[in-house]
């Protein structure tokens, strides 16, 4: 059901190529995803409701989303649904709410200076995806973290349903309503992006777009990226586990499932110096599985090659491994899970010990599900109130201060040959360097 590979001995040199890792091309994706692109630009709304007719099967009049159908979505929302996501927004806001930098004044020299002032992005547009992947849960991810930065317009596009009369799945303009966001799209894929980054009749452009999404989104991300500002190209989920004797197999079989549940190419990964726990997973994967709703979708992501359990000789191993792996949820089911945890480098969210599984996390631990995959974690980090937010440095330098800095700058102008930086400080002191 999940291969092993086994670096007892010593670990390969070449440990990140080695590991097992979802083949996602998204480079061949491009050239499919640049007509679609043009097309948004040229003919604005018109291609939009052309494309969402020809990729999702449904002809839509309008891309907006209207009000009323986001009121009525959440009047009939299942109240137990309502209840969990009012408090999943809750704990997300304390999060991300302390997230929130304030600006940083530096005194450089007496009268000069330098200001980080954090500005929130003009407008963003949140993708969420449809389809089989229906989560009201990202709404809230990348909503709150958008809204606790003070993005002043904000709106989220979610594709068009035909069984909904084009609109969004209704668990989606539920949790758009619980959020207060009214300004909602029925559009997906490379066209919803396109649609933010140039803007139509129907929806002003967008400084940002952030969300996961399929292929064709992450194409699309990539192609505009520059016109308008993303977050990551969010790949499929991956979970890792670093796990000792002490762990319990029952546990890590049933976390390794419950993100393999996501998607045939989602990645679960197990790295153990234990061979009894390697042994106990293999023997409880298959009996859990089987009991599960979407076992053949689970199966098939266990059993590929971006799946597998990695044998090791010691945690110190075990860390490397992980580090190298950099995986987007890292669970810690060692003996001292916390002290192990501390030093992990590459992760997109680590978990810690026997009490925080990553579906905890997916929904309401407080922490953001929005994380970097495919090894991405080794350089950036999961969605934040950070990520809408910009630093703007403001200088401020009095006539002295200037002053005492001329010299320096006239002398690094002339050595880069470019004299005119020097002249445009000796132009305020009579085009003399000040003594
Ligand atoms: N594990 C997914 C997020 C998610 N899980 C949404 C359930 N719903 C990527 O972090
Ligand atoms: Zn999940």
């Amino acid at each position: 059901m999940i291969s092993r590979i086994d670096m007892r001995g010593s670990l390969p040199p070449d440990l990140r190529d080695v590991l097992p890792r979802a083949e996602l091309d998204v480079e061949a994706a491009l050239e499919k995803v640049r007509p679609i692109c043009e097309d948004v630009r040229h003919r604005g709304a018109a291609a939009v409701r052309e494309l969402t007719a020809r990729f999702d099967g449904v002809e839509i009049s309008t891309t907006r989303v209207p009000a009323e159908a986001i009121v009525t979505a959440l009047d009939e929302l299942d109240p137990k649904v309502r209840a969990a996501l009012e408090e999943s927004i809750r704990r997300a806001r304390l999060v991300h709410r302390d997230q929130r930098r304030a600006d940083v004044t530096t005194q450089v020299v007496p009268g000069g200076t330098v200001t980080e002032r954090w500005v929130p992005v003009d407008r963003v547009g949140l993708y969420v995806p449809g389809g089989r992947a229906v989560y009201p849960s990202s709404v809230v991810m990348n909503v709150v973290p958008a809204q606790e930065a003070g993005v002043p317009s904000l709106a989220v596009t979610s594709p068009a349903q035909r069984e909904f009369g084009g609109l969004p799945h209704p668990s989606i303009l539920a949790a758009c309503a619980l959020l207060g966001v009214e300004e909602v799209y029925s559009v997906g894929g490379a066209q919803a992006v396109a649609m933010f980054a140039y803007g139509t009749e129907e929806c002003p452009p967008a400084t940002m777009v952030t969300g996961p999404g399929n292929i064709w989104v992450a194409a699309a991300k990539r192609l505009l990226k520059g016109r308008i500002g993303i977050d990551s190209e969010a790949g499929p989920t991956e979970i890792a586990i670093l796990a000792d004797a002490t762990a319990d197999p029952v546990h890590v079989a049933a976390d390794l499932i419950s993100q393999a549940e996501h998607d045939v190419i989602a990645a679960a990964v197990l790295v153990t110096d234990s061979e009894e726990l390697a042994e106990g997973v293999e023997k409880e994967l298959p009996a859990q599985v089987a009991a599960t709703r979407h076992s053949e979708r689970i199966a098939e992501a266990l059993a590929g090659r971006q799946s597998a359990i990695v044998l090791v000789d010691d945690l110190e191993a075990g860390l490397k491994v992980v580090d190298a792996y950099a995986a987007e949820h890292l669970e810690i089911q060692t003996a001292d899970a916390a002290a192990v945890a501390a030093r992990v480098r590459n992760a997109g969210a680590v978990f810690v010990g026997p009490y925080a599984p990553v579906s905890l996390g997916d929904y309401l631990a407080g922490s953001n599900h929005v994380l970097p995959t495919g090894g991405c974690a080794c350089h950036s980090g999961g969605l934040s109130v950070q990520t809408f937010l910009r630093g703007v440095h403001v200088v401020d330098y009095s006539r002295e201060a200037l002053a005492e800095a001329a010299a320096h700058v006239t002398v690094l102008a002339d050595a880069e040959d470019l004299p005119a930086h020097g002249a445009a400080v000796r132009a305020r002191f009579d085009w003399q360097v000040p003594s």
